[in-house]
Parts: structure tokens; sequence; C-alpha cells
């Protein structure tokens, strides 16, 4: 099946861009006899649908279980026979008479949903009833994604982002076939996940000051204001089912051994040191590392098997990022853990410190994640690499066998500023316009198809040191993450920029009814 050339716009403007869609002549019209018929195993996905249609319809459409239905349907079901379109691909057929939504898995049919309010007018997607004819175009649609890993990370460590924020984000990216959100929930400045055997973490972690910052490049360190919050584990298993509901994983990071200077003002006896701190109020990398001990693994196997109880997510992120290693190159009892271990640096120091937990991990059948400086001092047995430093470290790993998912600054930053209009908000730097977000490809020319093979996708980074609302939260995402679903889902030679740019003029009006902040495309015209 091939694209139709004369594919208009306004009527198909489906982000990211199916792998292939046909539009044939006539339309499918959603009235108040439509029913959304269900097998058993897609009746939670039709449900989801009707409650996503029904504000602007005004009315619920009526979802029929395991029956055929007299009246025209919309129909959600499994296909066994459609197993070549993978764990998540989907066929969506709409004619005059019928809508036709089939998949192999559910998670497929939940895209086809996706897609499918992506096919009606715009207007479906208003918070308040509107009288309108809900022509559905005739199409014939069969789509699968390019990579099994398409990611974004939000930082709530910097800034905390509330619950409700969290589960709205969440069907945004949904909506965009998103299906990996890594949450960063420890770091220097904030630790937000309640850990019932340790409650200092959040009691005092959660928690920083206020600051006086008295010199010039204040804007640049920190805004000034006392910060804190967290999440109960509650809370979080209700973003992990939300999430669930809706094909996401939610993959949670616990920042080590660096990183960790709230966890050490919680309890300072995890520390090097050994000495009081306080949750740092200044952003950047700090020396705070935790103590390679006995008690200091007890208490991170301890953190990591409430983490896993919360997050049954097959992937736990480690970290291993910016560790400065100067508090063991000075402490006498790491540089003697160092040559008892027959080791030859601090590197291979935090690798054999990684292992431990890696191992760990493994007996509970989950699988490390860390960032690119796990490769350094080698690569613990089955570690997954997120490559940010550029591609480079993804390079190695694939190429050492490792599986890989490319997050690299170079692209996929969205704390860098998105344009350089000097109105733009106080960024941390860099520059990462819509056009080089779309110009991504995940799979570097280095590598062999074989080597390629452990690349399991990308994933954009938002780090939230600059990001204090959820409103500039979303600015910052918004249009950027949906550039990433396209490179993430849609096959290579289907990428094109300017037709992109032309959907996403129609799917703005998505965002606003949805009340999610964007950059308006319009912009890109005066760069
Ligand atoms: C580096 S990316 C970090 C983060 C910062 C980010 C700012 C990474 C693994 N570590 O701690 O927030 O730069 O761009």
């Amino acid at each position: 099946m091939h694209a139709h050339a004369s594919l208009n716009h306004s009527e198909l403007s489906i982000l990211p861009r199916p792998a292939s869609i046909a539009r044939v002549e006539g339309y499918f019209q959603l009235t108040r006899d439509t029913v959304i018929v269900t097998d058993q195993e897609t009746q939670a996905i039709g449900t989801l649908l009707a409650n996503a249609l029904a504000p602007a319809l005004g009315f619920v459409p009526r979802v029929l279980t395991g029956e055929q239905s007299p009246l025209p349907a919309i129909s959600l079901g499994i296909d066994p026979q459609l197993a070549q379109l993978g764990q998540e691909g989907y066929t969506l057929t709409v004619t005059a008479e019928q809508v036709t939504l089939r998949a192999a898995h559910r998670a497929g049919v939940f895209y086809a949903t996706q897609t499918l309010r992506q096919l009606l007018p715009v207007e479906i997607f208003s918070s308040t009833p509107v009288s309108q004819t809900w022509n559905i175009p005739a199409v014939s649609i069969e789509d699968a994604p390019r990579f099994s890993w398409r990611g974004c990370m939000l930082d709530s460590a910097r800034h905390f982002i509330p619950t409700q924020e969290v589960l709205k984000l969440i069907d945004v990216l949904a909506l965009h076939k998103i299906n990996m959100l890594h949450l960063h929930l420890t770091d220097d400045q904030g630790w937000r996940i309640e850990i019932k055997k340790y409650p200092r973490l959040t009691e005092v972690g959660a928690y920083r000051k206020e600051t006086v910052v008295g010199h010039a490049h204040k804007s640049q360190e920190y805004d000034g204001t006392a910060h804190g919050g967290f999440y109960s584990q509650e809370e979080l298993r209700e973003i992990v089912a939300y999430a669930a509901a809706r094909f996401i994983t939610v993959v949670p990071e616990l920042d080590l051994p660096g990183h960790a200077q709230a966890a050490i003002a919680a309890y300072p006896e995890l520390g090097v040191l050994q000495a009081p701190v306080e949750v740092s109020t200044t952003w950047g990398i700090n020396p705070y590392l935790f103590n390679p001990t006995e008690e200091v693994f007890q208490f991170l196997r301890d953190v990591l098997s409430e983490i896993m109880d919360i997050f049954p997510s097959p992937f736990i992120h480690i970290g291993g990022d910016e560790a400065i290693k100067d508090q063991w190159q000075a402490s006498q009892q790491v540089q003697a853990l160092i040559k008892k271990l027959g080791l030859k640096d601090e590197d291979e120091l935090q690798s054999w410190f990684l292992s431990q937990l890696g191992t760990f991990l493994t007996q509970h059948n989950r699988r490390m994640l860390g960032w690119d400086e796990i490769l350094e001092g080698g690569l613990p047995a089955g570690a997954t690499v997120m490559s940010w430093r550029g591609i480079e470290g993804g390079i190695a790993a694939a190429q050492a066998q490792h599986d890989v998912v490319m997050t690299p600054n170079t692209f996929v930053y969205l704390d860098y500023y998105q344009s350089n209009d000097p109105e733009e908000p106080l960024a941390i730097g860099g520059y990462l316009p819509l056009d080089k977000v779309y110009s991504f490809d995940p799979i570097p020319a280095e590598l062999t198809p074989e080597q390629a093979r452990h690349i399991l996708g990308a994933q954009c980074n938002l780090w939230c040191e600059y990001v204090p609302t959820t409103k500039h939260l979303e600015y910052m995402l918004f249009p950027r993450a949906i550039a990433l679903s396209e490179v993430a889902w849609t096959p290579k030679e289907r990428l094109e920029f300017s037709d992109f740019r032309g959907r996403l003029a129609v799917h703005e009006a998505r965002l606003a009814s949805l009340d999610v902040n964007f950059r308006p495309v319009e912009k890109l015209d005066q760069e």
C-alpha cells in the first residue's frame, strides 16, 4: 500500500505519520446511533475511546462487548493473523458502513484508536459539546512502529511535577504513540519518591531551601526559591496504572553513585564524607557520592525493592551519570577497597558498584539501564545504555552487543532553546529547534545491521532546572516531543519535515483543545 498522492492535510493530519495510508472515496458518519463494538480483550480500550470522544460529541457512545451490532459500528478486535505487524502494529479501515480496528495485540488496537481520533474533525478534541457532523474519511491504514522504545523523560527531581500533570501528559504522550515514560525521581536537588523504610528521604530530601544568590549569575545558578514535593507510593501506583492502560511503561530512575546529595542530606551516613549536608540549592554537578559499603548497598537494595514493587517496568534506571570521583579518590577507605578488589581506578570501582546492583536487579528479573558513563570502567554485564553525550556511547554499547536507547543531547534535549528569539524563556543553554529533532536518525551509520538491532529506539529528555511550572513544561515539550514521536514511530523513508509541519499546523487545534501549551509552528517562519 502506498501513500495517496493527494493527501489533504486538513483531513489526514495524523501524528506520528502512519507507515501507510490510502484515502478512498466517502466518509463514515459518526452519530448517536454509532456503537463501539469490542471483543473481551479490547473492551477497556473501547471504553477509553468512548470516553475520549464523549465531551465533544455531547454523549457517550455505547460500548458493546462480545456481541454483533445491528447498528453502524466502530469495531475493535484482536486478529492473530496480523502478527506480522508486531506487538504494536494495527490496521484501521474506514468505509461508509463501518470502522474496523484490528491488531494482533491490544497495544495495536489502542494505537488504532489514537489514529482514529486524529481522523475525526479536530473539534473532536473539544472539552465541551460541539454540534456538527462527525465525518471520518474513508481510509485504509496499515501501521507499525519503527522502534519499540519511543520515550520521553521528565525530570521531577529539579522541579516537582504534580501527579495530575503527569496523568495529563500521559494522555498527550499516548496520543502520539509514545510508550516509555522515564521519570527522573532522585537528584542532588530533591528526592521525589516515598520509600517506606527510609522516611527521611522525603521528609528531608524532598525539600530545598530558599537561597539568596548574591551575584550576577543568579538566574544561571538557581532561581533562589524554596521548593519541594514528592510522590507517595499510592500516587506512583496510580501513575503506573494510568500509563499502563494507555500502553505506556513508566521507567523509574534512581540516580547513583553521584547526583545523590538529597539522599545524603537525609541520611549523611550514606555518603563518603559521613557528614551533614543540605539538599542542593544550585544546579550543576555536585561532588557528593554514595559510599561503596555493605550498609549502603543494603540501603540501595531496600530502595530498589520498593521501587520494583511500585514499577513493573522490565527496565530500572540506575543513573550513573556525572559522578565526579573526587570523594572516592580522597577516601582512604575507598582506596583500600579498590586495592582489595584488584581494581585499577575509581571508574572501575563505579563499574563494580553498579554491577552489584545489576546482579540484584537480574535476580528480580529486571534489566539495569544507565546513562552512557556506565561504559567507563567496563560496562556491567547485561546493562542497557542510554546514550546522552551524543551517540558515541550508544555506538560503543551496540558494538559490544548491549542494548541502547538513543537520547543524544545534540538532537533530543528538550531543555535546550527551541529558537534564537530573544524572547525565548530562560533555558539551560544549547539550541535545539524543531527541525533538528526531526532530523535525528536513531540508527548510526557506523553500525552493521546486526549491531543496529541493539538500538531499541529513541527518547527525548526534558531536564527541569529551568522549568518551574507545568505550563512551561508543556511549552518545552511541544511540539518537539511530537517530532521525536515521529522519528521513533514512522518508517525513515516516510519522514519529511515539510509534510510534518503541515500536519502539525492542523494538530495545534487539538493540542489547544486539550489545554496543552506549545510553541506555535507559525513562529518557525520568523526564524
Ligand atoms: C546533564 S543528561 C545531566 C543532567 C542535567 C542536564 C542538563 C544527564 C544524564 N545528566 O543532570 O540536568 O545535563 O542538560
